[in-house]
């Protein structure tokens, strides 16, 4: 009998004291892999001095979740480096911190590379394959050098960059037509795989069908839209749990009848945050008569803290909010609360549903969970707004959101002033049709969207 093998950079226990703060997409691997049985591999997130391939495996029910520890070398060049200082920059069009290093891109291959040769035995013959995000483009290619004939899929969690900004990239050809090992390739969004199909066409001349189908010489891809969505039910259900209730009444009461902003972010340049904070400014400038009567609570835990660019946001931010709170505080009032630490999903569900208003202004976002569990967090009875910047992937979806351009201050400022003023009956009318969307295109909708299109590619070939 096959059983599907996910492959990602990190993997999630489902045991343990951290298996309760596991996002969206954690589940939802989980979910998919127990539904048949699979293995789930990647990085433990350990180093070891001299790699050595061996693989520590947790078996729960009929899920294997197998991990490799790395060398510090290889997390310096292929996670410091390649994958968060080159192509996650790249691929959010930030050229400005991109750093191309030739060490960054050997490391990347050679860690791609003992990937494949790690995971090979795991695979059986007729097991299907999904391998996850840009930390593992080239995983594909690796594996089939080492004879895997399998179906083999890809998802991108993060945007596709247009081709000018993608073509800044030292082996950008390489690294494209590494995908075209794959039989499925799937994007966040119609603009992410209308960008993919522009660089497929133009720079390497493959062809591109009607179907989603992508030719190039001897192989056909398939390229699908498959937008991620939330366990949209346990999120409810979170949201109305005790531990949310407790979150919900501690956050009100500390407002003392002030109206609460939120904004939750993983600490990262792409989420927009100094924008963020200059529009809210920007809020508190223009309508005068409303200061005092909001506050903003800004939850952005710190990640990747080795990369520079990652430790220079961390030190923007703390002085941006500290020069706001010093300029616009009251003996009583303190207009941005910035909290730097991650939340249990529960205790996150109650602090969604007590906030009026979210704020999720990324410059440039793959999809962003935020906005949909905020949406999902809400007392259908009198639910908040969440204003939502037209660069998430998300924006395609949730068009009954406020939708903002989050490089404009006033815009923002302006929507945050309509979002607090907003009657009852509209704030209702549009959550009604956000949920609709969150509820039916959820995570599980997702994990069989593209799981599907990989069984109904071509039989896998024969080496
Ligand atoms: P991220 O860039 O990490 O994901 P996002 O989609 O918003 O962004 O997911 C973040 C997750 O972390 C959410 O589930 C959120 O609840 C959680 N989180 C954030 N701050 C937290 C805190 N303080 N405490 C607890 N939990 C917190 C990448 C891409 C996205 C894409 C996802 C999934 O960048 O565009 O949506 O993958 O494909």
């Amino acid at each position: 009998m096959s059983r599907l093998v996910v492959i990602s950079n990190r993997v999630q226990s489902l045991r343990g004291p951290t298996a309760r703060n596991q996002g969206g997409l954690a589940v939802a691997l989980h979910g998919a892999l127990r539904k048949e049985g699979g293995v789930w591999f990647g990085w433990s997130g350990e180093t070891v001095e001299t790699f050595t391939g061996a693989i520590d495996l947790e078996q729960a029910d009929d899920v294997a979740i197998a991990t490799v520890d790395l060398e510090p070398q290889d997390v310096d060049e292929y996670y410091n480096g390649y994958a968060n200082r080159s192509l996650w920059p790249l691929f959010h069009d930030r050229i400005d911190l991109t750093r191309f290093e030739r060490d960054f891109e050997g490391g990347y291959l050679r860690v791609n590379q003992r990937f494949a040769t790690t995971v090979r035995p795991l695979i059986g013959a007729g097991d299907p394959l999904w391998v996850h995000d840009y930390h593992l483009i080239p995983l594909g290619r690796e594996l089939r050098r080492l004879g895997v004939t399998n179906r083999l899929g890809f998802f991108l969690h993060i945007p596709w960059p247009p081709s000018q900004i993608l073509m800044s990239l030292p082996s950008h050809e390489p690294l494209v037509r590494s995908l075209f090992e794959y039989d499925v390739v799937g994007f966040q969004t119609r603009d992410w795989l209308d960008a993919f199909l522009h660089y497929a066409d133009r720079h390497l001349g493959a062809a591109v069908g009607k179907d989603g189908a992508v030719t190039l010489g001897e192989r056909t891809i398939r390229a699908i839209v498959a937008p991620i969505g939330i366990d949209a039910n346990e999120f409810e259900t979170a949201a109305r749990s005790e531990c949310a209730c407790f979150a919900r009444d501690r956050l009100h009461m500390s407002a003392t009848g002030r109206s609460i902003i939120v904004g939750v972010d993983r600490l990262d340049y792409s989420k927009g945050l100094p924008e963020r904070f200059a529009s809210y400014e920007r809020f508190l400038l223009r309508y005068p008569d409303l200061q005092g009567l909001v506050l903003m609570l800004q939850i952005a835990p710190p990640s990747r803290e080795k990369v520079d660019t990652y430790r220079a946001i961390r030190a923007e931010l703390d002085g941006l909010s500290g020069r706001i709170n010093g300029e616009h505080a009251d003996i009583d009032w303190v207009p941005i609360r910035y909290v730097n630490k991650g939340y249990p999903r529960e205790e996150l569900a109650g602090i969604y549903r007590a906030a009026r208003v979210a704020l999720v202004t990324p410059l440039r976002d793959g999809m962003n969970l935020v906005a949909k569990e905020y949406v999902a967090a809400q007392d259908p009875d009198d639910p908040g707004v969440l204003i939502l910047s037209i660069f998430a992937g998300a924006a395609a979806q949730l068009t009954d959101a406020l939708l903002v351009n989050p490089y404009s201050a006033d815009e923002v400022a302006d929507a945050i002033a309509h979002a607090l003023s907003m009657p009852r009956e509209e704030r209702t009318r549009r959550w009604r049709g956000l949920i609709e969307n969150i509820r039916r295109e959820d995570v599980f909708w997702w994990r069989d969207r593209f799981l599907g299109a990989l069984a109904r590619a071509p039989a896998p070939r024969h080496a």
